[in-house]
């Protein structure tokens, strides 16, 4: 880590999350010589290669606009990079890093064959225009179109880029490519080789891995009060799968502050957050206006001052300090199952876990995202569409997988389950023995 530090000063993301990592494994790596002499965690903790490149696009007024395009290839030691593409104005290289460090892991959790990879721009869709979204696209993969292909690098959607834009950079990369294999990108229009339920996918896993979570403490989802922050793509599907389960969603979540839902959230409110994604106006009091007498609005609180059982981070990186988790538990919360990558600090986790409440992070219970990915993949090269019963029983038997992972290598002697240990060690393990059969690359 300090050989780390002194390389990277000032990368506090991709630093707090390769410290995550390696804490967790410290035991295991010394207990594998061979690990050490390959250098496998140095080798492991650099990306591959990194594209840094201008985008130059025109909006609303005629003015000429300038951002910076990433993409960040991590690991390929157990398949094709693979990995989401964010559009956020807090976009840095060192962001971008922490997220295809972490992808690597995930995606290895996944049981299917990806490496790991992230990309992105300093872009804000805050605010944009239908016409501007599209010229930034475009632009963007004027770029882009050279570092990836179906069997070399695998984009998706994250943060700020969804279905309209996925659709927007597809559209571009075949008129420059010349190449029609739709697999080159994932998250796609069900009408041009998307998977059904992909949208779906980071939520509706995210509740099947706490379900398994839950019944492996002796508990059940059904009428528990869950606290969902955000209302993006993956605070939306956790909200349908959640409410499906029978749980109450009681709060949803935005930059502008907290939207209370005593009564739990209905399927119009569900409805809802699609339209406040698509208008891009960044404010979840916009819901309230909406269902005044359903939803209250307090401006600049988080989702973490509503009392509840279960809480759900949804939105972004570090979204719930210690403070949050106090305040959580001190209201009677007594699980997180973290949606967002790396929501919490390490603060929040820490004390989650020295006060008994049951917690896992990140890469496992999202992975339901990337692995619903994985199969579109298979859909594109087999030139078929499965319907959605399938896609769903194949993400259900996936994210059982990652638990049962998380069982494996993370139960301690007292019987409980480790989570962050166990998707650490678990994803690493993969990894080193995979990269240590290639050889010294
Ligand atoms: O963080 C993530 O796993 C994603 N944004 C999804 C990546 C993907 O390739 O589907």
């Amino acid at each position: 880590m300090a050989d780390l530090q002194a390389r990277h000063p000032g990368e506090s993301e991709y630093l707090q999350a390769v410290q995550e990592v390696l804490e967790s494994v410290e035991d295991v790596y010394n207990q594998h010589p061979e690990f050490e002499e390959a250098r496998i965690v140095e080798r492991m903790v650099e990306p591959d290669r990194i594209f840094t490149f201008k985008v130059t696009w025109i909006d609303d007024e005629g003015q000429v606009q300038v951002n910076t395009g990433y993409r960040v290839q991590f690991n390929s030691a157990i398949g094709p990079y693979k990995g989401g593409i964010r559009f956020h104005r807090a976009v840095t290289p060192s962001m971008l890093k922490f997220l295809g460090f972490e992808q690597t892991f995930k995606n290895a959790l996944t049981t299917l064959p990806m490496g790991g990879a992230k990309g992105g721009s300093d872009f804000d869709p805050k605010g944009k225009s239908d016409g501007e979204i599209m010229r930034f696209c475009q632009a963007f993969m004027t770029e882009l179109w050279q570092c990836i292909g179906p069997d070399q690098d695998i984009p998706a959607g994250d943060v700020g880029c969804g279905g309209r834009e996925i659709g927007y950079m597809y559209g571009m990369y075949k008129k420059l490519a010349r190449e029609y294999n739709t697999g080159v990108l994932t998250g796609k229009g069900l009408t041009w080789g998307g998977s059904i339920l992909r949208p779906e996918a980071t939520g509706f896993g995210a509740l099947y891995f706490t379900h398994h979570l839950l019944q492996k403490a002796g508990r059940e989802i059904k009428g528990q009060r869950i606290a969902v922050s955000g209302f993006g793509n993956v605070a939306w599907g956790a909200c349908i799968k959640a409410t499906e389960l029978g749980a109450k969603v009681v709060a949803i979540s935005g930059p502008d502050g907290v939207c209370e839902i005593p009564e739990g959230i209905t399927r119009e409110m569900i409805d809802y957050m699609l339209v406040m994604r698509a208008s891009n106006r960044d404010r979840v009091e916009d819901m309230a206006d909406k269902f005044p007498g359903a939803a209250r609005f307090t401006a600049g609180k988080k989702a973490w001052s509503v009392a509840c059982d279960i809480a759900l981070p949804c939105a972004f990186q570090n979204e719930l300090s210690e403070d949050d988790a106090r305040e959580l538990v001190a209201n009677g919360c007594w699980c997180c199952c973290e949606v967002s990558n790396m929501g919490c600090q390490p603060g929040a986790i820490h004390f989650f876990q020295h006060n008994g409440i049951l917690f896992a992070p990140g890469k496992a219970v999202n992975a339901g995202g990337v692995a619903t990915s994985g199969l579109e993949m298979t859909q594109n090269a087999e030139h078929i569409s499965w319907d959605a019963a399938e896609v769903d029983s194949k993400l259900h038997f996936i994210m059982k997988s990652i638990h049962e992972q998380c069982v494996k290598y993370g139960t301690q002697p007292d019987g409980s389950v480790d989570y962050v240990k166990g998707a650490n060690i678990a994803g690493f393990m993969k990894v080193a023995h995979a990269m240590l059969e290639q050889g010294i690359i």
